[in-house]
């Protein structure tokens, strides 16, 4: 096996290629310095593809992701494209590749730097140390059940739909997932859904309980309300190991978590999906930030998700631990020196732009 890796490399819009030429800077050092051997190609997806070819995501770029050894995730979303049908627009680029490659685990790890307790929305003493696991299902539920659409009634009014749809295969292997993390974890998972007031919610908690009693009785379960779950993550977030929910309520939940680590911008994710193949698993590697139009082309957007995503492909996709681990302690140095993007800024620290961000996380 050769021991070249093919990486894809997928920008995407607003800051995602902001943020993408800092991790390009770390890539270009672990090719120097570690001797990491990458075959490199880089493409368009989202409003950038559909501004050059019409479309948020072109057949061979899929292709493309299929044969590559990992892809590394920018962002999607232009607010050009937002009066088009859902189709044509950008953020169907990161949907069709979760759907494609079966992408259905996405995990999104929230992790509390030691430099930045307090640019946590809460208090020092209640997110000092956290240390979470949000597992979220990326290919099932509401997102993708049918039917779905906007259908115009005999009044004229207007009807859109969406339909939540899990079966037992889609709950078990997402689920499985979550055990496995929280074995090399803290050993406890908390499954999330609404069983009080949906179906599918219902079945979730049926299959997870199952599966935890045939399998995974060494692992503490419990099961909480979406609802609830919100709530607790405000309240006290360290009562939680790892997190396993649905499409929806995970995007949701790690977006709140991300703002107890200090911003949206510090939070990383790896999507592992079904097998190529080759036998290998399919993973793309994306930060949980969106392309953030409002401060696009200013320079100031945070990096360290985008570098933390590349980390957690070190360490997931080419076993390099060593090396995910030396970009985390770089980012925790950089940090506790006192570097801050505007997104993570208060008193009395240096406030820098995206690419000295970039400089400084490389030179540590
Ligand atoms: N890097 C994440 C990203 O680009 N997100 C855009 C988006 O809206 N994705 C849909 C989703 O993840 O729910």
């Amino acid at each position: 096996m050769s021991d070249v890796k093919k990486l894809l490399v997928l920008p995407g819009d607003g800051i995602g290629p902001e943020v993408m030429r800092e991790v390009a800077k770390v890539v270009q050092w672990m090719q120097t310095h570690r001797g990491l051997k990458l075959d490199i190609a880089e493409e368009l997806v989202g409003g950038a593809s559909l501004a050059r070819h019409g479309v948020p995501i072109r057949d061979e770029v899929v292709a493309l992701a299929r044969e590559a050894d990992a892809v590394l995730f920018g962002s999607v979303g232009d607010p050009a494209w937002s009066h088009v049908g859902f189709d044509k627009r950008p953020e169907v680029a990161i949907l069709r590749l979760r759907q494609d490659l079966e992408l259905f685990a996405n995990l999104r790890p929230a992790i509390v730097f030691d430099a930045l307790v307090d640019a946590s929305t809460l208090k020092a003493e209640v997110v000092r140390g956290l240390d979470l696991m949000i597992v979220r299902e990326t290919v099932g539920g509401v997102y993708f059940g049918e039917p779905r659409g906007i259908e115009t009634l005999a009044d004229g009014t207007k009807r859109g739909v969406n339909t939540e749809v899990y079966t037992t295969p889609e709950i078990e292997r997402v689920a499985r997932v979550a055990f496995d993390l929280a074995r090399v974890r803290g050993n406890r998972v908390c499954s999330v859904e609404k069983c009080n007031v949906m179906e599918s919610g219902l079945l979730w908690k049926e299959v997870v309980t199952d599966l935890h009693k045939r399998e995974y009785a060494d692992v503490e379960l419990s099961h909480m309300l979406a609802d609830n779950c919100a709530m607790q993550l405000v309240r006290n977030p360290r009562q939680f190991d790892v997190i396993v929910t649905g499409n929806l309520f995970g995007d949701i939940l790690s977006d709140l978590a991300s703002m107890l680590t200090g911003s949206l911008g510090m939070l990383p994710s790896a999507t592992l999906g079904g097998e190529r193949a080759d036998g290998r698993r399919h993973a793309l590697y994306e930060p949980i930030h969106g392309s953030a139009p409002d401060i696009a082309g200013k320079g100031i957007a945070n990096p360290i998700a985008q570098i933390l995503s590349f980390a957690m492909l070190l360490r997931y996709s080419f076993k390099r631990e060593d090396d995910a681990a030396m970009i985390e302690k770089a980012v925790s140095s950089v940090l506790e020196s006192g570097l801050r993007t505007v997104d993570i800024m208060s008193d009395g620290k240096a406030q820098v732009s995206t690419s000295v961000m970039g400089d400084a996380i490389v030179n540590e």
